[in-house]
């Protein structure tokens, strides 16, 4: 028997869960509860790098110290966590590689569809990036632009650009330990060397390579595919949306976009508007074609679009389960083998759309920027055909408001005004304490932890003690759900919190986007750095970060560019490193010596909550605005 209600907070998936479990159909949580975590994969300290093991070890076990070539706990722990960063940067820096070769090509008008959107941004990021703007049109100066953003991919010498908009202090560190990014892919590259057999075995030394990689992701390849995104689809602004499985209509066609770039989507957003495709829904019965987004893709269309968004990573498989969607369209990134499975109990037709991504029983359509309209008019083709076959359709009727767009730009223009845009005012309530400081909850969900019940649970507990959040990727998906991303949420928030919210109309907890979007909060924390006042460098301003239900690579890259950037950053679930007291020790500790910062680790939600409100108290302290 499966108890749905200890499986996760959400209501809606509760519902899907019974449904999924009467109806004989698996998802992650029904495989979840049969498997268990492989004790030493746990703790990082499996070893499957060559064929001489795979070797077991352990800090404890007699006889296990070490792998056969030798390796420690502490060397097979760093090597595999070094590996996950690398794993991590890559996908999100595949994503920005993809975005920019789209980029390029709409610039020169060979992209139909896209177009050059933020015109202002554009130059603002030519200007950066001592691009010469004067007499240039908008796709002369988009195309430099590309150019120059492209070649820091495989760029082997000097420093990625963008790592110039830290503060001077943060980059003063980076450069003492000597790990400013040279290229995006050569630091991939060198961490997937200096982890294979008989290299780096010296842990500290193999994580400072970490920390370069982890930056090549965060001020690089993630910061690179906001930036361009932004350019070519509109930097977002505060808009209101819907989530939760309700968004789901039982008489339109229904279409969910899943996975990461938010390409493909943006042209079968503009395609679902079609005359005569509408015409075509009319045709078998339909009131109309509703996409509605899961995991970043949903979060990138909800920034500019407000799309709906039907749920989390988790979701995914109980969105097919409603019997209600006609078509699920994925690319890359956290997509689920397993829906293959489910979409076949069911009438959905699963599309693959990206050359680098396939699927057993799925369709694969592939979509490149030339192409793109056709594509997203053929899924929507086809998802109206299969509109007439649903069956054993129950759509929960959950359906939450939500505001996001909260780029950085929008939190400038919010808190300081039109006519005086600037980090000012949070600086001012920081330092006066009606804000305590600033929280990133963000990441993935986990079926090893209640779904949902953690991002909230800690969300709420740090509103109500003043820190604002900041959410992004799933986390932000799970707290919508909970009515956290509204304004009326500000009546949860402590006093000091609540009026600035209420002063401004804002919610206490503001959506940043999608996982490469985490770039926003490396941007917007050194705009605070830069106003002035609470301390010369991130290390120093009362933030803090947390993924209190990840699971992927490319969590750990990010909380992994955070640290490196002076931000510390707790996890939940498990953490890869436990196996090794050696290299524990560093992560949790020692590594404050080199950044500033560290990682910790907390399973409990509330425990989370104070350890974040303490750490963001030991900054008060130490800049002297304890009140
Ligand atoms: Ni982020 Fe976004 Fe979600 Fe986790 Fe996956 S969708 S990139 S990895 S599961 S937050």
């Amino acid at each position: 028997a499966v108890n749905e209600k200890a499986l996760t907070n959400c209501s809606a998936s509760q519902q899907m869960l019974a449904k999924t479990t009467r109806e004989g159909v698996e998802t992650a949580f029904h495989r979840a509860l049969k498997k268990k975590p492989c004790p030493y994969g746990v703790g990082g300290t499996c070893c499957r790098i060559c064929y001489m093991g795979p070797c077991r070890v352990s800090d404890n076990a007699p006889g296990a110290a070490t792998g056969v070539c030798g390796a420690t706990a502490e060397t097979i722990s760093a090597r595999n966590f070094g590996r996950m960063i690398a794993a991590g940067a890559a996908a999100h820096s595949d994503h920005a590689r993809e975005v920019a070769l789209t980029f390029l090509a709409a610039a020169r008008g060979e992209a139909p569809g896209f177009e050059i959107r933020d015109e202002e941004k554009l130059r603002a990021v030519a200007a950066e990036l001592g691009i010469e703007a004067a007499g240039k049109n908008k796709n002369r100066l988009a195309e430099e632009v590309g150019l120059k953003l492209l070649a820091e991919f495989g760029q082997q010498e000097g420093e990625l650009h963008f790592i110039r908009r830290a503060p001077a202090k943060r980059q003063e560190v980076w450069q003492r330990l000597g790990v400013v990014p040279r290229g995006i892919d050569r630091e991939i590259v060198e961490m997937m060397h200096r982890t294979s057999v008989g290299v780096d075995q010296e842990y500290v030394h193999l994580m400072l390579h970490g920390m370069r990689t982890s930056l090549a992701d965060g001020w690089g390849g993630s910061m690179i595919a906001t930036e361009l995104q932004d350019i070519l689809f509109g930097t977002p602004v505060p808009i209101r949306a819907k989530v939760n499985l309700g968004v789901l209509k039982a008489d339109q066609v229904n279409i969910i976009v899943h996975g990461h770039e938010p390409l493909l989507p943006e042209l079968m957003v503009a395609a679902a508007k079609d005359e005569e495709l509408l015409l075509a829904a009319r045709g078998v019965g339909a009131n109309g074609i509703n996409i509605a987004g899961i995991c970043c893709t949903a979060n990138e269309i909800l920034m500019r679009k407000g799309v709906p968004v039907a749920g989390s990573v988790l979701q995914q498989e109980l969105a097919i389960a409603t019997g209600a969607v006609d078509a699920m369209v994925v690319d890359v990134q956290c997509v689920m083998q397993g829906l293959g499975t489910v979409a076949r109990c069911y009438h959905t037709e699963l599309f693959t759309t990206s050359s680098r991504a396939q699927i057993p029983g799925a369709i694969h359509l592939e979509f490149n920027h030339e192409n793109g309209f056709e594509v997203a008019r053929e899924i929507i083709r086809r998802a109206i055909a299969n509109f007439p076959k649903r069956r054993a359709v129950e759509i929960p009727t959950e359906e939450v408001d939500l505001v996001a767009g909260f780029s950085h730009e929008t939190i400038n223009y919010m808190l300081g005004g039109r006519f005086r845009a600037s980090y000012r005012p949070l600086n001012d309530n920081i330092i006066n304490g009606r804000i305590r400081g600033v929280a990133a909850v963000v990441g993935c969900s986990n079926p090893r932890v209640r779904f949902g019940d953690l991002h909230t649970t800690i969300v709420r507990e740090l509103i109500a003690n003043n820190v604002l959040v900041l959410v992004t990727g799933c986390a932000a998906i799970n707290c919508a759900k909970e009515g956290l991303l509204i304004p009326e949420a500000a009546e949860l928030a402590g006093s000091g919190l609540r009026e600035v919210c209420e002063a401004v109309g804002m919610p206490p907890v503001l959506h940043c986007g999608s996982c490469v979007d985490n770039s926003r909060l490396l941007v917007a924390g050194t705009a605070i750095v830069k106003e002035g006042g609470l301390g010369e460098d991130l290390s120093e301003v009362p933030v803090c970060g947390c993924a209190p239900e990840w699971m992927s690579e490319k969590a750990i890259c990010i909380g992994q560019y955070f640290v490196t950037s002076g931000v510390t950053v707790g996890f939940g679930v498990a953490f890869p490193s436990t196996g090794s007291e050696k290299f524990s020790d560093y992560l949790f500790g020692g590594i404050k010596e080199h950044v500033g910062a560290t990682w910790f680790f907390e399973p409990d939600p509330m425990a989370m909550a104070r350890q974040i409100i303490t750490i963001l108290d030991e900054k008060r302290k130490a800049l002297g605005i304890d009140v």
